[in-house]
């Protein structure tokens, strides 16, 4: 077993290491290295964060291949027509983040419409004794909410949000549930909606689907959420809304080129930036890791995976 990148807690490294002989490595190995060379025909499954995934080049370099199993929901760092074009097994770990990805999604847009980081840095500096002036912020009740991706995440958003007395609209490319809030088009959404919160899939199909157009529909008075990932927005466009007051805050937790952040958005008042943790807490990522390997373990007893993708 090849075990990728640096997420794994000590129950993981050891529940993996009981059943299978591993190999960690917290980057890509890669082919040429004698250490890895001389281990690579052996290797027979992957167990990798989502972030990390699987690059065409090592697949390629592991002829012995069977299953890949993903610490996370998101499977776009993973080349799925490689995988399927040899019969390689993939699963991923659904549900088990849903309800703390979903709360952090709407953390994030109580955050940046209630503008917390400066009223956090308002009380630090001292500036309250000073009675340094401050400008109310707006409400949530009576708003309109766009969801992009109504997947397992977006409805689990919509359902908080409802609590709020936010009113909830959609899009994604197919039918879902309540196809009386399903958006035409994804301007349309914007252009209804007072927040936008991203939680479709990333990948090759979401690639920069949020660009300038998008992005100023939402206006002076929006907010955007993205909990998705960094690609499938145009992050220069965003920056440029945002620094030019067409768009009115955002709330960020993934980005173009993790872990850089653009200066010119770490400068912005009227961001909140967090580092890609939606799914990080104690629950979330144990549930994560035992069905990570639960995975590869049932894959190798010869049962199906409990989570295919493929
Ligand atoms: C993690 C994620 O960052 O589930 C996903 O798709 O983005 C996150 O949960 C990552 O996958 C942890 O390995």
């Amino acid at each position: 077993m090849l075990v990728l990148g640096s997420v794994w807690s000590a129950e993981v490294r050891e529940q993996i290491q009981t059943a299978f002989e591993c190999h960690f490595t917290s980057g890509i190995p890669q082919a040429g290295d004698p250490e890895f060379d001389a281990i690579a025909p052996r290797i027979r499954g992957v167990l990798t964060s989502g972030t990390v995934g699987v690059t065409p080049a090592l697949v390629a370099s592991l002829p012995a291949l069977e299953i890949v199993s993903v610490h996370g929901v998101g499977v776009d760092a993973v080349p799925l027509d490689l995988l399927a074009a040899r019969g390689i097994r993939l699963t991923n770990t659904p549900d088990v983040l849903t309800d703390d990805v979903a709360d952090f999604a709407v953390l994030l847009l109580l955050a940046a419409v209630r503008r917390l980081p400066l009223l956090d840095r308002y009380v630090r500096d001292e500036r309250w004794p000073a009675k340094a002036p401050l400008t109310q912020a707006r409400s949530l009740r009576g708003k309109v909410a766009g969801i992009v991706g109504f997947g397992r995440i977006g409805q689990a958003v919509a359902n908080r949000l409802q609590a709020f007395g936010v009113e909830i609209r959609y899009y994604q490319r197919s039918a879902g549930p309540m196809p009386e809030r399903r958006s035409e088009s994804l301007l349309g959404l914007a252009e209804e909606s007072d927040m936008l919160v991203l939680c479709m899939p990333g990948g090759a199909e979401t690639t920069r689907m949020i660009g300038a157009e998008v992005v100023e529909a939402l206006g002076p008075e929006g907010t955007l959420v993205n909990i998705a990932r960094g690609s499938v927005l145009d992050e220069a466009a965003l920056i440029a809304a945002l620094e030019s007051g067409r768009l009115g805050a955002a709330g960020l937790d993934v980005f173009e080129r993790e872990p850089e952040v653009p200066a010119a958005l770490r400068a912005l008042e009227n961001v909140v930036l967090t580092p890609h943790v939606g799914s990080f807490t104690v629950e979330a990522r144990r549930a994560m890791g035992r069905l990570a390997v639960a995975n590869l373990t049932a894959y190798f007893a010869g049962q199906p995976p409990l989570t295919p993708v493929v």
